[in-house]
């Protein structure tokens, strides 16, 4: 009788250090999921047009972690069309080139600014005016999306 008590003593212990097990293996991949995003946006703010002519996004990506995070995507709600440009000077005249992504450096930032890189805007999904708030979805290779509101500015307002 009392060995089968221990025995039975002896299979709970071993499912409680089981359980304990998963537990702690589940809050392991929770911490992971919530750990901060290695990208941030700042200083977001779009080049408004008049006549419906396209936009142009700009904004600096900041990279605090170890590893380099590509730029890999852009899309809005607010634009039937976003994507990123690059200007591109050819002796005396300019041109804009498609760009498949922009890499962040670790612990660095780079930034998407004019006579570089823009983010394109065309086909505005609404009336878009100076002093409005528009949002761009910044996807990364990482697999973090920001959401980010970008200043509508006049041209007279950049200069
Ligand atoms: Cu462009």
């Amino acid at each position: 009788m009392n060995l089968m008590t221990t025995k039975v003593r002896t299979l709970s212990a071993s499912a409680a250090a089981a359980l304990s097990l998963s537990l702690s293996l589940a809050f392991v991949s929770h911490v992971q999921a919530a750990a901060p995003q290695a990208i941030t946006a700042k200083d977001a703010w779009v080049r408004w047009l008049p006549n419906n002519l396209p936009a142009a996004g700009y904004v600096t990506l900041v990279n605090a972690g170890d590893k380099p995070v590509d730029l890999v995507d852009v899309s809005s709600s607010d634009y039937g069309d976003a994507m990123l440009h690059q200007t591109v000077s050819n002796g005396s005249s300019q041109k804009m080139v498609m760009v498949d992504k922009l890499t962040v450096p670790a612990h660095g930032q780079v930034a998407i600014a004019p006579g570089g890189y823009h983010l394109m805007l065309e086909d505005a999904k609404h009336k878009i005016a100076p002093g409005d708030t528009v949002h761009l979805k910044l996807k990364f290779s990482d697999g973090a999306t920001l959401d980010t509101p970008f200043a509508v500015k006049s041209p007279a307002q950049t200069k």
